[in-house]
């Protein structure tokens, strides 16, 4: 019999799809025991193809559990994670909670595997989503052309921000559909009204330049995660990264831009040569047939889509990227499930 699995959050956005690679996977577990918040107590979702009653989140439900995944939210994590340690199991948690502590390992099974074994909290950190959308190709071209600085813009799926982002952007497009607002200024504001959701501003028809919560100097949570996650990643504690997060009308699949710097000249044949073997990455690269990814094919996929690969024209130890990816799979369930799968590897 296999270890046992413990899935908290198991009724929310990741934890919906955490369900469905569980189901597709190799099937190394014993139990998967689902847990939620009291009042989603007693549903029941399918796992493995079977019906699984969902038991409220409470001490006794760690009992027997060896590896329990979370995604909750942060305070719900900063609370329960060291409860399930205490109870024995190892705890991979999705969120921001513990990604920088230092005696926390913070792991892309593709980029940095080896961390996984040094957790003297017996935590280990999933990185947020949009990290997770780059990280695995930066992390192949780090590992070969030695990064040496990061600029990257963000364009991120409403899914980001859970089933209320989703909704809200589905609420605001019934709003404007068939209309001939996004001609005039604020007229889709006024056909929005307060319906903003989780976002500040209207997401259909829009972009909107701001993902988290506001940090030091106008920088954004979102935007800071991002650099201090790819270095703790990377190993490059003093990597110069810098971020500007955007929110689009995607559901699912965030993008990105990345103008990525290495220790000397770079080509673009040998940058294509790596990202094509990659594991974890799929080089879909010919803009002059169309070939580039967009999260409307991205969707649902597991790997880091790349294209767009370019040499910068004023430095040659540059590249320029686009990078696409699935944040509810790689970006969020799909990595704890590898996370999670190595630690079951160490005692199997
Ligand atoms: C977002 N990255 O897209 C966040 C969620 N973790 O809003």
């Amino acid at each position: 019999v296999g270890p046992t699995l413990a899935v908290v959050g198991a009724t929310g956005a990741v934890g919906t799809v955490m369900l469905q690679i569980l189901s597709h996977r190799a099937d190394i577990w014993g139990e998967i025991r689902l847990i939620a918040s009291p009042r989603s107590a007693g549903r029941k979702l399918a796992v493995r193809g079977r019906q699984v009653e969902v038991v409220a989140l409470s001490e006794e439900a760690f009992d027997g559990v060896d590896i329990a995944l979370f995604d909750v939210p942060d305070e719900v994590a900063a609370h329960w994670a060291p409860i399930a340690v205490s109870k024995g199991a190892v705890v991979v948690d999705n969120s921001g909670t513990f990604r920088m502590h230092p005696e926390v390992p913070l792991v892309v099974p593709e980029v940095n595997p080896h961390a996984v074994r040094v957790r003297p909290r017996g935590i280990i950190a999933n990185p947020n989503c949009t990290t997770l959308s780059m990280i695995v190709a930066l992390g192949a071209l780090h590992a070969e052309f030695g990064l040496r600085g990061l600029v990257a813009s963000s364009y991120q799926a409403v899914s980001g921000a859970g089933r209320a982002g989703v909704e809200t952007l589905r609420q605001q497009i019934a709003l404007v559909a068939g209309t001939s607002l996004g001609t005039n200024p604020g007229d889709v504001r006024r056909a929005v009204g307060d319906n903003t959701g989780p976002f500040p501003e209207p997401v259909a028809l829009n972009v909107v330049p701001w993902a988290g919560s506001l940090r030091e100097d106008g920088w954004s949570s979102e935007e800071m995660k991002v650099r201090d996650e790819s270095r703790k990643i990377l190993g490059l504690p003093r990597l110069p990264v810098a971020v500007t997060c955007v929110r689009v009308p995607v559901v699912t699949a965030h993008s990105l831009t990345l103008h990525a710097r290495f220790e000397s000249e770079v080509t673009v044949a040998k940058a294509r040569e790596i990202l094509a073997t990659a594991p974890g990455v799929v080089l879909y690269d010919d803009p002059g047939a169309g070939e580039f990814p967009t999260p409307a094919d991205v969707v649902g996929t597991d790997p880091t889509w790349v294209g767009r690969v370019r040499r910068a024209l004023d430095d040659p130890t540059a590249l320029e990227l686009f990078v696409c990816g699935d944040n509810l799979r790689k970006g969020a369930a799909l990595n704890t499930a590898q996370i999670a799968e190595l630690v079951a590897a160490e005692s199997a």
